[in-house]
């Protein structure tokens, strides 16, 4: 017999097992055995990439769309900060992030949904937020809430611009498809001024004074409700100062993390690549990326807020560091 025409028992059991896997694919099965290690990856994966949003680079186009589009034509008129490799709503794997604009006399309208938002203010004067029936001022540097499923509209007297960082945790709902949205039939949700504090604002004053009391030269302080509990079960929030010149520890997490530049500037190095940033820019860490910051200005310390998934992580027991004990992470 000629060598040709002798078939191998591998390429015997090629063929038989491509017709094994034609058939069972009819029956809408895959072969668990050619995924395996993309299902079970050796270290997490993310997909998005670090990215550095910059304020001055985004705040024309912003400010553009304050004119053109108007508050009729956009429910919200956001600006979304895509990550790179990934499209909207996706600027981490698990959080959005947003820049936001009102302008004057400008009714963002009433609505409410499952998702949670939690909001930086970062320019504009004579804004407001209304929560469930209660109208908050916007103040550059407070950090706002609008819990699941509370009426919020926004709006704003005064003149020029009311600019925002929006963070809310719409990509858990590509997963879980349990969101829901719902109009108010009138643009504003009846509502009265809040005075003094709210347990949905967090002031600016109030957390640079609480960092400032801190000793070391990287401080980071949660954002957190009087009893203790992070902003929301799925996304939390913190402030940062890092003094002059310094840097603050390497961290490699399981969360992951959208930072924006309250105050001076530096660069972090994530995973050992440079990203330089300063006022107002907005970045972003990706799961697992080993990060670590530091403050260029040789006199002034560099103020971070920063919004992650650490609540959510943790409840499902995903959060850990590099640092952790792997033991301690078995439960029986
Ligand atoms: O302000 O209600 O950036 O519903 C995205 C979705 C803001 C909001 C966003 C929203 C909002």
């Amino acid at each position: 017999m000629a060598p040709s025409a002798v078939a191998s028992p591998s390429s015997d059991t090629e063929s038989e097992t491509s017709t094994m896997l034609n058939a069972a694919a009819k029956n809408h099965v895959k072969p668990l055995w050619l995924q395996m290690s993309k299902l079970n990856p050796p270290l997490p994966n993310p997909t998005c990439v670090p990215h550095v949003w910059r304020y001055d680079a985004i705040r024309p186009s912003l400010i553009k769309a304050g004119t053109l589009v108007t508050e009729s034509q956009a429910e919200r008129r956001v600006l979304m900060l895509v990550n790179p490799e990934r499209d909207a709503p996706f600027t981490t794997d698990t959080m959005y992030a947003g820049l936001q604009l009102v302008m004057p006399n400008e009714t963002a309208k009433a609505h409410r949904h499952t998702a949670f938002a939690m909001r930086f203010i970062i320019e504009g004067q004579g804004g407001f937020t209304a929560v469930q029936g209660r109208r908050i001022k916007m103040q550059r540097g407070d950090v706002i809430l609008t819990p699941t499923w509370n009426w919020h509209d926004h709006g704003k007297d005064g003149s020029g611009p009311m600019i925002w960082l929006d963070g809310l945790d719409l990509p858990n709902f590509t997963h879980f498809p349990v969101h829901f949205v719902e109009h108010y039939a009138e643009p504003r949700y009846p509502a009265e001024d809040v005075r003094g504090g709210s347990p949905l604002v967090f002031p600016w004053a109030q957390m640079q004074t609480r960092l400032d009391a801190a000793s070391g030269d990287h401080v980071s302080l949660a954002y957190r409700h009087d009893d203790g509990r992070e902003v929301s079960k799925i996304l939390g929030g913190s402030a940062e100062r890092l003094n002059a010149a310094k840097a603050s520890p390497a961290i490699q997490e399981t969360a992951s993390s959208v930072y924006h530049v309250v105050e001076g500037s530096g660069h972090s190095v994530i995973n050992g690549k440079t990203y330089a940033w300063k006022k107002s820019d907005t970045f972003c860490i990706p799961a697992w990326h080993t990060y670590q910051h530091f403050a260029d200005d040789g006199d002034a310390p560099v103020y971070l807020y920063r919004f992650d998934d650490k609540p959510m992580l943790r409840s499902l027991g995903f959060y850990r560091t590099s640092d952790v004990d792997v033991e301690t992470l078995a439960s029986d």
